[in-house]
Order: C-alpha cells, then structure tokens, then sequence
C-alpha cells in the first residue's frame, strides 16, 4: 500500500525535523511550502490546514491532519509498514520509544525549545518596539527597551539556554551509541533534537555565542554524514526555491 503524505512546511521552522525523518523512512510525500509573513508569524494559509496554525502540519492519506512534531515522528515511526521494514532491516533507524528517545523527545520542545523560543520572542518584539511597533519612542524610551531586552535575552535566557545544550552535550558525549535515541541508531529523540542544535550550529543561533562541544559537534557531523539527512537538507531548498519562484 502506498501511502499520500503531505508536509506542510513552514520556512525556517521545525518542519526540517519531518523532512529528516520522511527521508529516512524512505517515505513517497509531497510539500506544500508556506512562507513566513513579514512579522515572522505563519500566513493564514498554515491556519486553513492545521488546527495550532503552526509548522510542521502533516496529511496522511488525505484523513487526518496532524500537528507537533513529536506526535507527527510517533506517528510515522509507528506506521505498520514502518515496523515491518524495520525488522528486516531495511532502514538504519531506532523506531523504538526507548526511554532515551521519550526523554530526549520531551527535552528538546518542554526544555530547549522553550528557552529558545523565548529568547527569539524576547528579542524580536524590542526589535519591532525599536523599530516603532507601538508607536513612536522617546531617546530614554529605546534605551530602556534595548537594555531589558539585552537583560533577558543575555544575562536571563541565555545561561539557561546554555545549560540545557550542556546537558546534551553530557549525554551524547558519553552515549556510546552516539545518538540520542541511546542505541546504534538515530531515534524520535534525534530527530527532535535536530531542529535546536542544526540551528546552533549552522542556522541562525551559529553566530550568538553559545559553547557547543565535541560531542554535539560530533553527533551533527554524524547526521550530516547520512545520505537521508542530505537528502532531506536539498528537498527543503528545492520545494522553497520552487515555490518562491511561482509567487
Ligand atoms: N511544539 C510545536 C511547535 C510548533 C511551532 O511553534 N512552529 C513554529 C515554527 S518552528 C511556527 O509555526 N511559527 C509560526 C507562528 O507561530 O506563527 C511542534 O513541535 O511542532
């Protein structure tokens, strides 16, 4: 049986975690691309779809549409013909929920993401006050605002930020598997923990000054390695070149 997968995929967001995954798989889907609004937030398009509006969003077999990424890697990681193919070895991935995984799952969006997310949110909206979102500001007025946002984001957010990529870098450079799934084999905790790490390392976090060590550097070095995570890297740019190009 072949299954109908639809990604929806939302630019710069979570969704890189599905493509990951689906390639992995080796599983047929097509992506339905939705570009940020200039304010950052998902256009109306993601909300005609998804329930939260929010990326990633995935149809399976044009019935049911679902939503948070953990739920959408547990439920293609289950799929029947998942396991079968898992048993007799035709793909190299943990579709187990070891404990590692569930962990290292939660951790990433209830832990990670959530600081990270703040941060962003932090920085962003005294970027837009600054920038005279809410009207326009006084000399003394953008200091203020510059510096709580400074004081949030740097001094707040940011050891804790620190301390939860610690904790990874503890984990996996010790796992001697080398995956967060805490087998021989990338898992859901894997592909969860992409999104935060992908981003520290080469994505728009790169440049603010966190220390990641060997050990994450390692690991990333091990998913870039595999040809499902190249692969899933250039379907990503393509279905955004393409549809940019019928805007
Ligand atoms: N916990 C959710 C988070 C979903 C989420 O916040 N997605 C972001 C992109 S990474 C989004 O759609 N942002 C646009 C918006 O909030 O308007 C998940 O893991 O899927």
């Amino acid at each position: 049986m072949s299954r109908q997968i639809t990604l929806h995929h939302l630019n710069a967001s979570r969704s890189d975690r599905i493509f990951w995954v689906l390639e992995e798989l080796q599983l047929p889907y097509s992506v339905v691309v939705h570009f940020r609004l200039p304010t950052r937030s998902a256009p109306p398009s993601l909300l005609k779809i998804s329930p939260t509006g929010k990326a990633p969003a995935l149809t399976i077999d044009n019935t049911q549409t679902i939503t948070e990424s953990a739920y959408i890697i547990h439920k293609l990681l289950t799929l029947p013909e998942i396991k079968e193919k898992s048993h007799k070895g035709e793909i190299d991935v943990e579709v187990d929920e070891t404990d590692d995984n569930v962990f290292w799952s939660h951790f990433s969006e209830g832990s990670m993401m959530n600081l990270f997310q703040a941060s962003a949110i932090v920085q962003a909206t005294g970027q837009a006050w600054l920038n005279g979102a809410a009207g326009e500001l006084s000399e003394e007025g953008k200091n203020v605002i510059g510096k709580y946002t400074g004081f949030v984001a740097k001094q707040y957010l940011g050891p804790q930020m620190q301390g939860t990529i610690d904790l990874a870098e503890s984990f996996i450079s010790k796992s001697k598997g080398g995956w967060f799934s805490g087998t021989e084999k990338p898992g859901q905790g894997d592909f969860m923990m992409f999104f935060a790490i992908n981003s520290l390392i080469a994505g728009t976090r790169a440049a603010a000054g966190f220390n990641i060590g060997s050990g994450l550097k390692g690991w990333y070095e091990r998913v870039m390695s595999r040809p499902a995570a190249q692969k899933a890297q250039q379907r990503l740019k393509d279905e955004e070149e393409n549809a940019k190009s019928k805007i």
